[in-house]
């Protein structure tokens, strides 16, 4: 089913209509309410009267999470914070998150495009989801909450973690649909298989994954262990949380709910947009978001879109699965990580020197994140005893910065490789 056939089918013509008059609206919005945008466009020499369709999109100015940070936490909503009804965060490559925030009108808009994003997957009402992913400030449990409970299906919100429990309700409660990362989904699979449920046991069939990059290989995997239709779901906090680009059954790129956010593709280096189909950095700017309206945000996501009206008779533009970023940011365990992270923490502690390497692995389908460090001299000790507490307490900084468990391992100086140009820090074994 189609959850809003006038937006979801509309034809170019009037969509750009559409964006267009919401376009203007937003950037006079902005110009008038948050002094950042404000400076950034007097700067540029361009006001409000200068935007009149969504052709005029490239004269305005992008913002990237540097911005966010630089002007946290509240620095760039436009609206009083009393219209405030909701935060999020994601992290940030310092130790601050970036800060989201929504007004009354901003979580029914994203209740909208989940509800979208579950119908795009043949989710009903007649539905039982089992929501795997975390509750709390990531926007993945609460963001499929409200849209599930939209769309009038039944929500089972477990929150990520505890597979066991995972196990039980999904044979118990009958979940008929799984929502958690395709990392976790492969990890249940495995459970699944050695819980040994014998056919008809469970009712799962579609699973909604999304919140890290995953291939096809993965979707073929996970399809074939959890029997289920494998949908990719993309989003990010700062553009509104899942609901942003949802792919339909027919599986050939993700539809981007547009006369919400319009996307644009331009060259990671030279800021100007690609050729018509070529791949670049995914750029967006919300046109229906009142707390955090963002001009031309930096996804730093690797895609090319494709304006072709889809064989499921949506004309919303598709994006190719986003499989590579324009900068080093991890996900590792659906948590956003950056290796300028685990630098802070070193450089805050005396007895480390700032080489260090993070080694990623997927071990049982789950990720793991080793960080190799370096000591100094006078700290590496041949007592065991001084070795193990000194790792007990760089895991300990390390987890509280990342918000994910991290293995240590420490190694004499000198013993990591320097390099000349860009230094390498992270080695991902995952293959995806
Ligand atoms: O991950 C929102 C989300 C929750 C999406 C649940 C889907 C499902 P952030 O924590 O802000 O938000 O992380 C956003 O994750 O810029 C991408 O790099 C990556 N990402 C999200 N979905 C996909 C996907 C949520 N389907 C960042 N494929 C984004 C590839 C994805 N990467």
């Amino acid at each position: 089913m189609i959850w809003n056939q006038t937006m979801e089918c509309a034809d170019r013509k009037m969509m750009e209509l559409y964006q267009s008059e919401k376009l203007r609206d937003m950037v006079s919005r902005v110009y008038h309410n948050v002094p950042f945008y404000r400076q950034r466009m007097q700067q540029m020499h361009v006001g409000p009267e200068d935007i009149k369709t969504v052709h005029d999109l490239h004269k305005l100015p992008f913002t990237t999470k540097a911005d966010l940070r630089d002007n946290y936490p509240y620095g760039l909503f436009a609206v009083p914070t009393s219209e405030i009804v909701r935060l999020h965060a994601s992290s940030g490559t310092t130790g601050k998150p970036t800060v989201v925030g929504y007004t009354r009108k901003d979580l029914s808009t994203w209740s909208e495009v989940v509800a979208r994003t579950l119908s795009c997957a043949g989710i009903s009402r007649e539905d039982f989801i089992q929501i795997a992913y975390g509750y709390g400030l990531f926007t993945g449990g609460l963001g499929i909450h409200y849209g599930s409970e939209k769309l009038g299906a039944t929500v089972i919100p477990v929150s990520g973690g505890n597979t066991k429990r995972q196990l039980q309700l999904l044979q118990d409660f009958g979940s008929t649909v799984l929502a958690c990362t395709p990392s976790y989904a492969l990890y249940l699979a495995e459970a699944i298989e050695e819980h040994g449920f014998k056919d008809g046991d469970l009712k799962l069939r579609v699973g909604i994954f999304g919140a890290e990059p995953w291939s096809e290989s993965m979707r073929s995997s996970i399809e074939n262990n959890l029997g289920v239709m494998a949908i990719d779901i993309y989003g990010l906090s700062e553009i509104i949380g899942p609901g942003v680009a949802s792919e339909c059954e027919k599986k050939c790129g993700l539809h981007i709910n547009e006369d919400h956010f319009i996307p644009e593709i331009i060259n990671p280096e030279t800021l100007e947009p690609v050729e018509k189909g070529e791949k670049g950095e995914l750029v967006f700017t919300t046109i229906t978001k009142e707390g955090l309206p963002l001009l031309r945000y930096r996804t730093r996501d690797l895609t090319r879109l494709d304006y072709q009206p889809c064989a499921c008779s949506r004309t919303l533009v598709r994006m190719e699965k986003c499989l590579g970023r324009s900068d080093d940011m991890l996900i590792i365990r659906g948590v956003n990580i950056f290796p300028s992270q685990v630098e802070t923490v070193l450089l805050e502690m005396s007895e480390t020197l700032p080489h260090y390497m993070l080694i990623v692995e997927r071990v049982n389908n789950l990720d793991s994140l080793t960080l190799m460090v370096e000591v100094e001299e006078q700290f590496f000790s041949d007592e065991i005893k001084e070795l193990e507490r000194l790792s007990a307490k760089i895991r300990h900084n390390a987890e509280s910065a990342l918000g994910i468990s991290v293995g240590v391992k420490l190694v004499e100086p000198k013993t990591i490789e320097r390099s000349e140009g860009k230094a390498k820090r992270v080695i991902d074994k995952r293959s995806l």
